[in-house]
């Protein structure tokens, strides 16, 4: 799509060069977003945009370790402006190897520690839009039919009973899923914590791309459990689904959703527009309108009722700097490729 529109903004260009210079009224014309949240919030936000400043937004949606992967690709020609949501191990991976814009919103006030912190961390080039706890559901009907426990820790999805039962993304893809490779490295240390991740593999039934996508398939009953956010568990919850989210005993992992200006934006007055209207009360607003339930960074806007609650998970101290750097994070994705995906079951 923002092939269509970057060649309407080469014509509108030629048209107006004789009377403003380069990065004049044109280039504001239009933006293309990265968009590593769910389609479904994308949108409006798009919309609400476009309404609020009148700038054209050109928007793809993907996974976040997708979009890095993208952004990485397309270096030396950027073709996106702002890549808005997914979690942060990726925005700071690419802070960290220069591929995105340092910027210092006036709207930094308005945020939550935790929201400064990511920005802070990545020497200005990532900020913290929303924040999530990772977790895991089941589906209760299939759960009672094949007369289940029900499952209250990480260790519980290890039973030989959930052999096949279980899906979870694939990290490589999946912002979701490298932020449970990272928790449970933490929690565990990392020899165990590998032997845990073999030992889970035995149950998977699938890696899909998608961090959210096992939430969907617990709530229609083609998974047991899934492993995902626990918002985006809310979300089929809210719709009726037979499901049940779990905080898992030992502890868990947390994200810190964040965006980033591109660097080499064609159009950085834009991406910073966006930047700030992302930041601001009423952007923010979106997610909850959206059934988006993260906790927003924004101060000023009030947690959807639906969202986890935070302060009653039992959370670890999720070393942000450390996973999310770009050695760690390549180091760890390429143990969990040697090591776990392709083991047989
Ligand atoms: O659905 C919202 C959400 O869970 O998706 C983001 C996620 O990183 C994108 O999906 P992937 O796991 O496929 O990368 C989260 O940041 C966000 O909370």
């Amino acid at each position: 799509m923002w092939f269509g529109l970057r060649a309407a903004a080469i014509g509108a260009t030629s048209a107006v060069t004789l009377l403003v210079s380069a990065g004049g009224a044109s280039a504001q014309g239009q933006i293309t977003v990265y968009c590593s949240v769910q389609e479904e919030w994308c949108r409006p936000m798009v919309d609400a945009f476009e309404k609020e400043t009148g700038i054209k937004v050109a928007m793809t949606r993907k996974s976040s370790g997708e979009t890095y992967a993208q952004i990485k690709a397309e270096a030396a020609n950027p073709k996106g402006d702002i890549w808005w949501g997914g979690t942060g191990d990726p925005h700071m991976q690419a802070a960290e190897e220069g591929l995105s814009e340092e910027y210092k919103s006036p709207a930094m006030a308005q945020l939550h520690d935790w929201a400064v912190r990511q920005w802070t961390q990545s020497k200005g080039r990532t900020v913290g839009i929303y924040s999530g706890a990772l977790g895991f559901a089941y589906n209760t009907k299939q759960l009672a039919q094949k007369g289940l426990a029900a499952p209250k820790c990480w260790a519980d999805l290890l039973s030989p009973k959930l052999k096949d039962e279980v899906q979870v993304a694939d990290p490589n893809s999946s912002g979701t899923a490298y932020t449970l490779l990272a928790t449970i490295v933490q929690i565990m240390g990392e020899d165990k914590g590998f032997d845990y991740l073999k030992a889970l593999h035995k149950n998977i039934n699938q890696y899909t791309k998608s961090g959210a996508a096992p939430a969907k398939a617990t709530s229609l009953g083609e998974t047991t459990v899934g492993i995902t956010f626990m918002h985006d568990q809310v979300t089929m919850i809210v719709d009726g689904a037979p499901m049940k989210a779990v905080a898992p005993c030992e502890g868990t992992g947390y994200e810190i959703g964040s965006m980033s200006i591109i660097k080499g934006t064609k159009n950085l007055e834009g991406a910073k527009k966006w930047y700030d209207f992302a930041l601001s009360a009423k952007a923010q607003a979106i997610g909850g309108q959206a059934k988006s339930f993260q906790v927003p960074s924004n101060k000023s806007t009030p947690i959807p009722p639906e969202s986890p609650n935070l302060a009653e998970i039992k959370l670890i101290d999720f070393d942000f700097a450390k996973y999310g750097s770009s050695a760690e994070r390549k180091r760890l994705l390429a143990k969990w490729d040697a090591e776990v995906k392709n083991l047989p079951k």
